[in-house]
C-alpha cells in the first residue's frame, strides 16, 4: 500500500503563461515540502505537453530531500513524485512516476498494462457506483470529488461534499483522495471526513510557498 502525502498539488498548465513559469511555481511547491505533484494540461498538444513534463522531470524527478529539509520536516519521501494526468504514454516519455486516470480515459488496466506494477495508479470517481468498480482494480490510490463547487474544472460532475467523502471512505481502504473546492480553510474538515489527502489547484496558486506550507501547518 502506498502513503499519501496530505497535500496533492496539481499544476495546472492553463494557470501559467509558459513553461518556465510552471516549473518555477513546481519548484516553490517543492521547497514548501510537497512531495507529490501532479501535471495537468487539458488543452496542449501532445508534444507541448511533453516538452514541460521532460522540463518538470529534469528540474525535479530528483529534487533534494526537500522532505526532510522543508521547514516542517514533512514525510519522509526523499524525492517529489510526479504523476501524469490522463496519459499513460505521456508518463512513460517524460519518466514520470505515476498517472491520474479519469472516467474517461484508459481504463485502470489498460493503464497498468502500459506503466508496470511499479509507478503510481490514481483513478477519480464521482460516486459512490464508480468508487466500487475503481476498488476492484488496481489502483493505487482512488479520488473522489468534487467535494465542493471548482472553477478549475469544465463541465464538473456534481459536488458530493463532506458526506460525499464519509461515503467514499466507507467503500474503500485504498488512499484516498479528496478534489475540488478544497482550500486551506475547509481541508482539515476534508481529512476529518476521512481523506488521506488533499489535490488542490486554485488554493495554491498565490503564493504557492506560503500556501503549500499552511496546508501542511493545518493537516499536520
Ligand atoms: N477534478 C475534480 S475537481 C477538479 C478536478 C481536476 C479541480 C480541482 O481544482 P480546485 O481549484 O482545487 O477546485
Ligand atoms: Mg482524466
Amino acid at each position: 500500500m502506498i502513503q499519501l502525502p496530505r497535500l496533492y498539488a496539481i499544476v495546472d498548465a492553463s494557470a501559467h503563461e509558459s513553461t518556465r513559469d510552471l516549473v518555477a511555481y513546481a519548484e516553490e511547491l517543492a521547497a514548501a515540502g510537497c512531495t507529490l505533484l501532479q501535471y495537468r494540461n487539458k488543452s496542449g498538444s501532445a508534444r507541448g505537453m511533453l516538452e514541460q513534463a521532460r522540463e518538470m522531470k529534469e528540474r525535479l524527478g530528483s529534487h533534494p530531500n526537500v522532505a526532510k529539509s522543508a521547514p516542517l520536516g514533512w514525510g519522509t519521501q526523499d524525492s517529489v513524485r510526479l504523476i501524469m494526468n490522463d496519459r499513460a504514454d505521456l508518463c512513460l516519455a517524460a519518466d514520470f512516476d505515476g498517472v491520474h486516470v479519469g472516467q474517461e480515459d484508459l481504463s485502470p488496466e489498460s493503464v497498468r498494462g502500459i506503466i508496470g506494477p511499479d509507478r503510481w495508479l490514481g483513478v477519480s470517481t464521482h460516486n459512490p457506483e464508480q468508487l466500487r468498480e475503481a476498488d476492484l482494480t488496481s489502483a493505487d490510490y482512488l479520488a473522489i470529488g468534487p467535494v465542493f463547487a471548482t472553477s478549475s474544472k469544465d463541465r464538473p460532475d456534481p459536488v458530493v461534499g463532506l458526506e460525499g467523502v464519509r461515503r467514499a471512505r466507507q467503500l474503500t481502504r485504498k488512499p484516498l483522495v479528496a478534489i475540488g473546492g478544497i482550500t486551506r480553510a475547509n481541508a482539515a474538515a476534508v481529512i476529518g471526513a476521512g481523506a488521506d489527502s488533499v489535490a488542490v489547484i486554485s488554493d495554491l496558486l498565490r503564493d504557492p510557498r506560503k500556501s503549500a506550507e499552511e496546508f501542511f501547518r493545518i493537516l499536520r
